[in-house]
C-alpha cells in the first residue's frame, strides 16, 4: 500500500481547526504545546500554528506527495532536481537500477548523463540568488569566547583559495584527499574545495587512532592529507599532527606514502613553534592557501562521478569505504533536510554531529548549505565548561533547529533540568534525533524540558549507506509517537520481512529492507563491489537489507529496534536489546543501560545488562531487583535480565555509539578477545568494567 496514513483520517483536519482545537477524540493524544506525562502512550498532534506554516501541513498532503513519489519517481525527483543548476541535463532515464543479484551485478544510477557540481549548487547558486551576505557558517570554539562566522560569499572565497591550491599541487578530478580535521570551519571548507575540483574526499573522524587512520589511507591512497596540529576538546589537548605522523609511518611501510601534508595551525590549541615539523613535506595551510585567488573555476562532473568515500565499520573485517556519487546525493540530502526539519530561510540550524560521520556530511555540510541555510559548527564538547553549554549556544545564536543524538539527550537528562531551564531556548522550533533508537523517556524529556512541549522531534532513521533520511517524521504533517521514527520519506518503500524474506503486512516485526533504490543510496563499497552485494543485497534477494530490526504498529508507525546483530533470542523469544534498555532506562534510578546476549545452555541466550545508575544513587540489591521488575512489567518475564552488571561507564565510540562487541566479550568473560579499543571515547572504561565484574 502506498497510503500508510489511511488509518489516521480522523486527525487529518486538525490543522484546519482553530488553535487548541487539535485535541482529537483519542483520550491519549496531546496537541503540540502540552507536556507529556511519563507513562502516556500518546500521539503528539502538531499545533494549528505549526502545521499552518509547515511545508507539509497535513497527513493528506504527505500522502499525496508520497504516492506520487512512489508511482512516478522519475517525475517526482526530476522536478526537484530541476531546482538545481545542471551544466547539462540528465538523459531520458532518470533512474536505472538493478538491486536483484539474480539478475546480475547490482547497479544504481540516478540522473545519469547530467553534468553538475555540488559545491557550485551549495555556494555560487545561493549567492546568485541574492544570499551572498547571508551567514553560511557560524563557528563556536571549544571555549565560549571563541567564535567566528562566514557569509556565503566569504565561504566561497575560502573554498576557492583551497581549491586553487589543491589544483596547483596536482590534485585533479577523481583523486582522493583524506581530511582529518576537528570541527573547525576549515573542515566543511576542505570538503567543498574537493567537491569543486572533482576530487573525492574521505573525511576521517579526528578521534580515530593512528592505526584506524592509516588503514583508511592505505585503502584509498590519497594525494594529500589535510589536518591540523592540535585541537582542544573540553579540558584536553589532542595532538592530531602526531597521530597523522604515526599513521603515515604505518601507511608508508605499506607502500602508501602521502607526500603532501597540509596542516592548519589551530592556534588556540597549539602554536607552530611547538609542533613537530618536517620541512618540505609538511606545509602550513596559513602559509600557502591565502595566497591563492579567491575565484576558482568549477570542474563539472557527471551525476554518477564519485563525491566521497566514508569508512564505516561492519560487524567483521576491515572498515568499508562507502561510496557516494554526486547528483542523486545532492538532490536527496537537500530534499530530506528541507522537509524533515521543515526548513525556513530564517532558520539557524545546529547539528551536533561531527563532519567525520555521515550525519556531518549530509546534515552539517551538504544538505543545509544546498538549501542556503545558516549552519552552526561547534568545535567543543557539549558538557564543557558545564552541562548547560548546548543551551547557552542555542541562546547565543538563536538556534531554531537543534539536531542531536539520544546518547547526548540521556547524558544531559542525567545532569538535571536546571542546566536546561536556566536558559531561554525560545528560538527553538524543531528538534531532531539520530544514531540510535530514542527511548520514549528520553524523547519525552527532550520534548517537555528542552523543547518546552513546543517543538516537534524529528527522529530520523537512516545510515551511512543511505546518504540521507529514510524513515522520519515530517513535522507539521502528522502526529508523532515518542520513540517512533514514524513514516518513510518520499520515494522510500520500507518493507519488513521474516527470516525467509517474505514481506510481512500490517502489525508486524522483522528485518527492515528497502525496495527499489533512492537518489541518495550508496553505489558501492570502494574497491569491493562484491562485498557490497554480499552484505546488502544477498541476505534478502530483491531488497536492500538495512541490518536493522523494525516493527510496525497498528497505525503503521515504524519502530526501529536496533541492529539485528543485537537482537537476543531467549527461549525462542526475540528480544531487541533496545527494548530491554528502554525498559531499564525508564527506571527513575537508571541513567543508562546496555544489553547484550550471552550463550545459555537451556535458553539459547540469556540477557546480560550493563547498568549505570543516576549520580548519587548507591548500587544495591534492592535497585537490582526493581530494575529487573521494570523489565518484567514492561516487556514480560522472558525479557528479564539474568545478570545486572554495575557499570560506572559504558564503552562508547566518540560519536556516542555503545560498542556492544566489547560488552559481549566482557559478559562472556572472553577478556583476551576484546579487540581494538582505541576508538573508544574513554578506553579506561573497559578496565573498570572488568574490575567490577570480578566482585
Ligand atoms: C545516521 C547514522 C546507522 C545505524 C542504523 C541504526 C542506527 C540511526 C537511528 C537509528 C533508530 C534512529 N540508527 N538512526 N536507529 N532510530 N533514528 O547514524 O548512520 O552511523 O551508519 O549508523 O544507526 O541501527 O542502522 P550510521
Amino acid at each position: 500500500s502506498v497510503a500508510p496514513f489511511d488509518h489516521l483520517s480522523h486527525v487529518e483536519s486538525t490543522s484546519q481547526l482553530p488553535s487548541g482545537a487539535g485535541r482529537i477524540s483519542r483520550p491519549n493524544a496531546v496537541v503540540l504545546g502540552e507536556a507529556i506525562a511519563a507513562e502516556e502512550v500518546d500521539l503528539v498532534v502538531p499545533s494549528h500554528d505549526f502545521s499552518r506554516d509547515a511545508l507539509v501541513s497535513s497527513p493528506e498532503q504527505y500522502q499525496q506527495m508520497y504516492k506520487r513519489s512512489i508511482e512516478d519517481p522519475a517525475g517526482f525527483w526530476s522536478e526537484i532536481a530541476s531546482e538545481f543548476y545542471w551544466k547539462e541535463r540528465w538523459g531520458p532515464e532518470v533512474c536505472s537500477e538493478n538491486i536483484d543479484v539474480r539478475k546480475g551485478t547490482v547497479k544504481i544510477e540516478w540522473f545519469k548523463g547530467g553534468v553538475t557540481n555540488i559545491c557550485y549548487n551549495a555556494l555560487d547558486r545561493n549567492i546568485e540568488a541574492g544570499n551572498g551576505d547571508k551567514v553560511a557558517l557560524y563557528w563556536e570554539g571549544n571555549e565560549p569566547a571563541q567564535d567566528g562566522q562566514l557569509t556565503y560569499a566569504q565561504l566561497l572565497e575560502k573554498v576557492c583559495q583551497l581549491a586553487n591550491y589543491l589544483k596547483h599541487v596536482g590534485v585533479g578530478k577523481g583523486d582522493a584527499v583524506v581530511i582529518y580535521l576537528p570541527m573547525l570551519m576549515e573542515l566543511p571548507i576542505a570538503m567543498l574545495a574537493c567537491a569543486r575540483i572533482g576530487a573525492v574526499h574521505s573525511v576521517v573522524f579526528a578521534g580515530f587512532s593512528a592505526e584506524s587512520l592509516s588503514q583508511r589511507i592505505i585503502d584509498c591512497k590519497p594525494k594529500v592529507i589535510i589536518s591540523c596540529n592540535a585541537v582542544r576538546r573540553g579540558a584536553k589537548t589532542i595532538h592530531l599532527k602526531g597521530i597523522v605522523d604515526n599513521a603515515l609511518v604505518e601507511s608508508t611501510e605499506n607502500g602508501v606514502p602521502v607526500d603532501l601534508r597540509l596542516i592548519y595551525e589551530n592556534k588556540s590549541a597549539m602554536d607552530r613553534e611547538t609542533t613537530k615539523w618536517q620541512e618540505g613535506r609538511d606545509i602550513w595551510w596559513q602559509d600557502v592557501v591565502p595566497q591563492y585567488p579567491t575565484k576558482c573555476s568549477v570542474e563539472w562532473v557527471d551525476a554518477e562521478d564519485p563525491l566521497f568515500l566514508l569508512y564505516t565499520s561492519g560487524s567483521t573485517g576491515k572498515p568499508k569505504g562507502v561510496l557516494h556519487t554526486t547528483g542523486g546525493y545532492m538532490v536527496y540530502t537537500a530534499t530530506t533536510f528541507k522537509y524533515a526539519f521543515d526548513y525556513k530561510p530564517s532558520d539557524v540550524y545546529w547539528c551536533t554531529a561531527d563532519c567525520g560521520w555521515i550525519t556531518g556530511h549530509s546534515y552539517v555540510t551538504y544538505g543545509p548549505l544546498l538549501n542556503g541555510a545558516t549552519v552552526l559548527v561547534f568545535e567543543g564538547a557539549p558538557s564543557y565548561p558545564d552541562a548547560g553549554r548546548c543551551w547557552d549556544i542555542v541562546d547565543k545564536y538563536k538556534v531554531t533547529i537543534f539536531y542531536t543524538a539520544p546518547t547526548l539527550v540521556r547524558a544531559l537528562m542525567r545532569d538535571g533540568d536546571e542546566y536546561v531551564t536556566r536558559y531561554s531556548r525560545k528560538s527553538l522550533r524543531v528538534l531532531g534525533s539520530v544514531g540510535e533508537p530514542i527511548n520514549p523517556s528520553a524523547w519525552r524529556w527532550f520534548y517537555n524540558v528542552v523543547g518546552d512541549s513546543r517543538c516537534p522531534i524529528s527522529d530520523t532513521w537512516w545510515q551511512t549507506e543511505t546518504g540521507g533520511f529514510m524513515i522520519t517524521p515530517i513535522p507539521g504533517a502528522w502526529p508523532q509517537k515518542p520513540g517512533s521514527a514514524t513514516f518513510p520519506f518520499f520515494g522510500i518503500e520500507p518493507v519488513i520481512v521474516d527470516e525467509k524474506g517474505n514481506e510481512l503486512e500490517g502489525e508486524c516485526s522483522g528485518y527492515l529492507c528497502i525496495k527499489k533504490s533512492w537518489p541518495g543510496a550508496f553505489r558501492s563499497l570502494y574497491g569491493d563491489h562484491e562485498r557490497y552485494e554480499t552484505t546488502y543485497f544477498k541476505p534478502f534477494t530483491g531488497y536492500y537489507f538495512t541490518g536493522d530490526g523494525c516493527s510496525r504498529d497498528k497505525d503503521g508507525y515504524h519502530w526501529l529496534t536496533g541492529r539485528v546483530d543485537d537482537v537476543i533470542n531467549v527461549s525462542g523469544h526475540r528480544i531487541g536489546t533496545a527494548e530491554v534498555e528502554s525498559a531499564l532506562v525508564s527506571h527513575p534510578q537508571c541513567a543508562e543501560a546496555a544489553v547484550v546476549g550471552v550463550d545459555h545452555e537451556v535458553k539459547g541466550q540469556s540477557i546480560y545488562a550493563f547498568v549505570t545508575l543516576v549520580d548519587g544513587v548507591p548500587y544495591s540489591n534492592e535497585v537490582r531487583k526493581s530494575l529487573i521488575l521494570a523489565v518484567r512489567s514492561q516487556i514480560g518475564a522472558f525479557a528479564a535480565p539474568d545478570k545486572i552488571h554495575w557499570a560506572p561507564g559504558l564503552p562508547k565510540t566518540r560519536s556516542g555509539k555503545i560498542m556492544r562487541r566489547i560488552l559481549r566479550k566482557i559478559a562472556s568473560r572472553q577478556l583476551d578477545e576484546l579487540g581494538d579499543t582505541s576508538t573508544l571515547a574513554d578506553p579506561s572504561v573497559v578496565d573498570q568494567l572488568i574490575e567490577v565484574s570480578d566482585h
